[in-house]
């Protein structure tokens, strides 16, 4: 045997404050199954997503949202990085959000890799946003990440949200991705940058007095 990586989920329940946002990537119709991207088991993260969505003050959704002639699309798509069939692309079906997602009004949406010669796996990364400055402002300071695809967009945005200052948490039950072997590597290189794994039914929201949270004693 190589080295072994312990990759655990942390198990210990998390209580969710003002200061932490919820990002969810990329949860759009090319990346679940039936998309041109389809991502196995992506559809799965919808209800997942909408049981955290209200723990939060803060939610951001990223999209992506290609022009026609990106440079990531390829004739003969390889289904890896820089290789990819056409998806995405900004004002068409498969780049729309996927419709069961409650977004929440208040939600600030990003859209990325917008420009055609440039890839933007992250939300931080986005030539027409300032995420890290938005939730910055907002008293963010830890940031709890959800989506797809969990070896691409989940995984810069993960790396970035850390170069940008925050403390940040992926929810195992929350991402999908689209190969074994990149996911067991990004579960790696996400715990070697002191970035945990937490299962969503572990994560509560803290007992606050917000006038939305009239259900809870
Ligand atoms: C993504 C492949 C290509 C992602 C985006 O959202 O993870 N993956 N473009
Ligand atoms: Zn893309």
């Amino acid at each position: 045997m190589g080295e072994v990586f312990q990759v655990e989920d942390e198990d210990s329940i998390i209580r969710i404050t003002n200061s932490d946002a919820l990002i969810v990537v990329d949860i759009q119709y090319d990346f679940v199954e039936g998309g041109s991207l389809g991502v196995q088991g992506g559809r799965g993260v919808v209800p997942v997503v909408n049981r955290l969505i209200p723990l939060f003050d803060h939610v951001v959704f990223t999209r992506d949202w290609h022009p026609a002639d990106h440079l990531s699309f390829s004739q003969n798509p390889e289904f890896r990085d820089g290789s990819w069939p056409v998806h995405a692309v900004r004002d068409t079906p498969g780049a729309r959000f996927h419709a069961d997602l409650q977004i929440p009004s208040h939600a600030l949406i990003v859209s990325k890799a917008t420009l055609a010669n440039r890839e933007e796996y992250s939300g931080f990364q986005a030539a027409e946003a300032d995420l890290a400055g938005w939730l910055h402002q907002r008293g963010v300071r830890r940031l709890f990440i959800v989506g797809i695809a969990t070896d691409y967009c989940v995984r810069n945005t993960a790396l970035d949200g850390i170069g940008e200052g925050f403390q940040v948490h992926v929810v195992g039950d929350g991402v999908r991705g689209v190969s074994e072997e990149t996911v067991a590597q990004t579960w790696k290189d996400l715990a070697a940058a002191g970035i945990g794994r937490v299962q969503s039914a572990n994560l509560m929201r803290e007992d606050t007095t917000r006038s939305h949270d009239g259900e809870r004693t």
